[in-house]
């Protein structure tokens, strides 16, 4: 009687510890680096979801956050995702254009994410970024939030003619269509290129100015924005098709939810328009005319160049993304 209670016991224990390194053995860590730095809200709002993520998925999948800029250049991020050196990022597609022009079409949606979602906007992204990014568009982190000119001088119209602006493949062909002369630079410089007096103003969303301290070398916002701030979550194909249908549910399952909380943006942006105002920051607005002319020209512009560069996707995209 006591060796079978003992050989149960001993039996128990086994399965026990069985089940417990399958379990171990079935969690799979994956690394995720930022485009943007620590600081900013986008990576709050990353490490928001890696919390929940990681909450979620004990014993299924771990998010190892490694870090932001200082750890891999922002420009790089997207062929470190295709090629599978990371599993996850953090960053937008006028980063990784490099990889496929269809990239910086995502700062032309005109719809929320979560609309995207149900139109075949997201099916169709996802179609575009298996195929030339070897990437899976997880989701969303920013919406209702415009970019915006922000300048060192003084305009009265929308001519920047004789003004060097510091941009990325977002405001390049708008800025350039104004009459700029333009530079590319990764946010990391856009300090020092203000403070050498290197550019005379740089492109930006309405928020997260201060992140970087650009409020003390910005003197002018110029009104109104255009088009839709676009910061996502990136995931390598192979390492996401190497997951069980488990691990991809709660991904999917964390990044709906995520992108169902995207009025976050709004508020927040209330609060950086306040915050530029008490910094001493001056608005340029135009008269309603010229401003409408303005904004139609940075989404026409926008959209010949993404078409241009491709025939295939381009009017697939604007079809989908715009209102
Ligand atoms: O660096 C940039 O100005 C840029 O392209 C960008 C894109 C999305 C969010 C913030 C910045």
């Amino acid at each position: 009687m006591k060796t079978t209670l003992m050989l149960a016991a001993a039996a128990l224990a086994t399965t026990a510890a069985l089940a417990a390194r399958s379990l171990k053995a079935q969690e799979t860590t994956l690394r995720v680096v930022s485009a943007f730095s620590e600081n900013t809200q986008y990576v709050k709002n990353l490490e928001g979801f890696i919390g929940k993520v990681n909450n979620a998925g004990k014993g299924v999948v771990h998010l190892n956050f490694i870090g932001g800029p200082k750890a891999m250049p922002p420009f790089e991020v997207g062929n470190a995702v295709r090629t599978g050196v990371v599993d996850i990022a953090l960053t937008t597609g006028a980063f990784y254009t490099n990889i496929m022009p269809e990239a910086d079409a995502l700062k032309l949606t005109q719809l929320p994410a979560t609309e995207l979602r149900k139109n075949g906007g997201h099916d169709l992204i996802n179609k575009i970024w298996s195929e030339k990014a070897n990437m899976v568009y997880l989701a969303r982190i920013t919406d209702y939030s415009p970019f915006h000119l922000y300048l060192t001088k003084k305009i009265d119209k929308p001519d920047l003619d004789g003004l060097k602006i510091r941009i990325t493949p977002v405001y390049r062909d708008f800025f350039q269509a104004l009459g700029a002369t333009v530079m590319q630079t990764p946010p990391g410089e856009v300090y020092t290129a203000l403070e050498r007096g290197v550019v005379d103003g740089y492109g930006w969303p309405i928020h997260g100015i201060f992140d970087l301290n650009w409020h003390e070398k910005t003197k002018f916002r110029v009104d109104p924005g255009f088009y839709n701030a676009e910061v996502s979550i990136v995931m390598n194909l192979d390492k996401w098709k190497s997951l069980s249908p488990q691990q991809r549910d709660l991904l999917n399952r964390e990044a709906m939810a995520l992108e169902a909380n995207h009025d976050f943006w709004k508020k927040y942006n209330d609060g950086e328009i306040r915050r530029q105002k008490e910094a001493g920051i001056q608005v340029i607005s135009f008269d309603a005319a010229t401003a409408k002319q303005y904004y139609d020209k940075a989404y026409e512009v926008g959209w010949a160049s993404i078409i241009k560069a491709s025939p295939q996707y381009g009017p697939q995209m604007r079809k989908l993304f715009s209102r």
